[in-house]
């Protein structure tokens, strides 16, 4: 055969529900029998719907990016946000799915989280990142559910959570600023009372999803003149996009980002001329109501991560049974073979991290947690974003170096997964900030404390020496940290977050270790002895 007769056969997906053996045996340990059954048809029908026709409306937003259309033919400034149909019928989608609406339904009661999640886990890789708007949707829901009074509840709240495509609306949440983006403290935008309403004025820098009716926003109120400054003087204002003609609510877009990936999503630099806005929750509690939202965001943020990372793994292994090279598949290759079975261990370990950590959502917002629980849940959001984060870039990296040259163009569909890996690291806070926030969690809440307690048992009926020891030397690292200067203290943060993440996937691993993907333990690698 010539060299030009040959054509390398590309990676292709089966349903992703049935292909996924971790996934479906964990819902089937952690589910009541009678709700996974009722789960799992619905679950098996998306794995498919992923793979085809979901598939085919992301690859449309993908390949017809947003644009923004400043001005109209006759020079009237219009801010149009141009997006594809791929992404309109994505929106639908995933409000006939009920992609936000199960978790508010809460017809499974603390369960409902893990059923919501399992389908956007299912839709994550195949939604262009639909899920971002979904994400800030999902979080904004929880502030109004939270912080709103009955009528906003019920003009919001109520479109937030449904299922009907003409009533659904996605939100956005408007906080990074020029001066400020993690220190949102730094916010310069003001809320001024005028005519007996709020009016913000102000630049917002990074805002995405313009075309969502909604948004939740920080600004700081403005009393003759003056406002309090840093995140004391903030407060949380709910505002519409635009009015009930259609026209923006006093707003203007200056442009769209030019962003390395997440090129789907419509993420603009926006003017506040006057916008008007609802004040949500109490004046000066605007980064403590916000974080509420922002906790469900990370949550998003870590199923995203597992979600990508399954997806690279699952066509790296596809991949991997139909390239030949030096006389065989690469998949027969030993070496081949391992780095996508250390891929796979590593996602293992996330995976049921990211699960774990809903399985106490769940608990929280049905109001059954016990106190521990509630102080693992807040010190567990920051790591689980940030850790899943990290090694879905570390996994992706590593599998689309294992596709060799075609993982590295654009038409192969493979390098877009390393450019939107770099952003599940960034955006909701990044790796240091995140560290920081644990800090936070353990000094205000005691909640390393609820964090040994609840282990401790876990681990001690585990009975493995590995993680005995894994468990008493981050402790003891904890401790030596703790009792050092706030500044040496906080330059050991980032260490600490990675160990206790790493100890929390090391716990969950060992506890499911009967069904994780065999070829994925350390057990299977040891025998091996490669
Ligand atoms: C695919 C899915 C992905 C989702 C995509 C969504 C795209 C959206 C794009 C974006 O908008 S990205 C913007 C991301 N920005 C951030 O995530 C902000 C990162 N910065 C932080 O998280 C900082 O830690 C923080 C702004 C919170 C620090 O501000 P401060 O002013 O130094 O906070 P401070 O004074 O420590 O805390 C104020 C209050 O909030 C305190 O409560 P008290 O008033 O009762 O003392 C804190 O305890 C509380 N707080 C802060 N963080 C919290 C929290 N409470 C609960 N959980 C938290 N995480």
């Amino acid at each position: 055969m010539s060299n030009t007769d040959f054509f390398q056969k590309g990676p292709s997906l089966s349903n992703q529900f049935n292909d996924d053996d971790l996934f479906k045996n964990y819902l089937k340990l952690t589910l009541p029998s009678p709700l996974h059954k009722k789960i799992f048809k619905d679950l098996e029908t998306l794995g498919e719907r992923v793979i085809s026709d979901v598939l085919k409306m992301a690859d449309e937003a993908e390949r017809i990016e947003p644009v923004h259309i400043p001005y109209d033919a006759w020079g009237n400034r219009i801010d149009e946000i141009r997006v594809s149909h791929g992404w309109k019928n994505l929106d639908a989608f995933s409000a006939t799915e009920g992609m936000v609406a199960i978790g508010y339904e809460r017809e499974f009661k603390e369960f409902s989280r893990l059923y919501q999640f399992s389908k956007l886990y299912l839709f994550n890789p195949s939604s262009a990142l639909y899920t971002c708007p979904l994400a800030m949707t999902d979080g904004a829901a929880r502030a109004l559910e939270l912080f709103a009074d009955e009528q906003l509840k019920e003009r919001a709240f109520k479109r937030l959570t449904s299922r009907d495509p003409q009533q659904f609306w996605t939100s956005g949440q408007w906080m990074t600023e020029k001066t400020g983006g993690s220190d949102v403290g730094r916010t310069e935008t003001i809320a001024r009372w005028e005519e007996g309403e709020f009016r913000l004025y102000g630049v917002k820098w990074f805002t995405s999803s313009l075309v969502s009716q909604m948004a939740m926003a920080l600004a700081r109120i403005e009393d003759n003149g003056k406002s309090l400054p840093g995140s004391r003087g903030l407060s949380l204002f709910y505002l519409e996009t635009r009015n009930e003609e259609g026209n923006y609510n006093h707003l203007e877009v200056m442009r769209l980002k030019d962003k390395l990936g997440t090129r789907a999503l419509p993420t603009a630099e926006i003017k506040l001329n006057g916008t008007k806005g609802t004040l949500v929750g109490k004046p000066g509690e605007g980064v403590k109501n916000i974080s509420r939202l922002f906790n469900i965001t990370r949550i998003y943020n870590a199923n995203t991560s597992v979600a990508f990372s399954r997806r690279i793994i699952a066509l790296a292994k596809d991949y991997a049974t139909k390239r030949e090279a030096f006389g065989k598949k690469l998949i027969d290759h030993p070496l081949h073979q391992r780095t996508i079975r250390e891929c796979e261990h590593l996602w293992s370990g996330c995976f049921l991290f990211s699960f774990f950590t809903l399985e106490l959502l769940g608990k929280e917002e049905c109001l059954i947690a016990t106190d521990d629980e509630i102080k693992i849940l807040r010190l567990l959001t920051p790591l689980v974003k940030l850790y899943t984060a990290r090694q879905n870039l570390a996994i992706t990296s590593e599998l689309v170096e294992s596709f060799g040259g075609a993982g590295y163009v654009e038409d192969s569909g493979i390098a877009k997964w390393l450019r939107d890996a770099q952003v599940l690291t960034i955006w909701e806070g990044t790796t240091n900030v995140l560290s920081l926030d644990m800090l936070r969690a353990i000094a205000k809440e005691n909640a390393l404390k609820s964090y040994i307690l609840y282990f401790e048992k876990e681990v001690q009926t585990l009975q493995s020496f590995d993680l005995n020891q894994r468990w008493e030397y981050v402790k003891s690292k904890f401790d030596q940290s703790f009792a050092l200067p706030q500044d040496q203290l906080e330059a050991e943060a980032r260490v600490l977050a990675l160990l206790l993440s790493e100890l929390t996937c090391h716990i969950l691993v060992e506890k499911y270790k009967d069904i994780l993907p065999q070829a994925g333990t350390l057990e299977f690698w040891r025998k091996k002895n490669i």
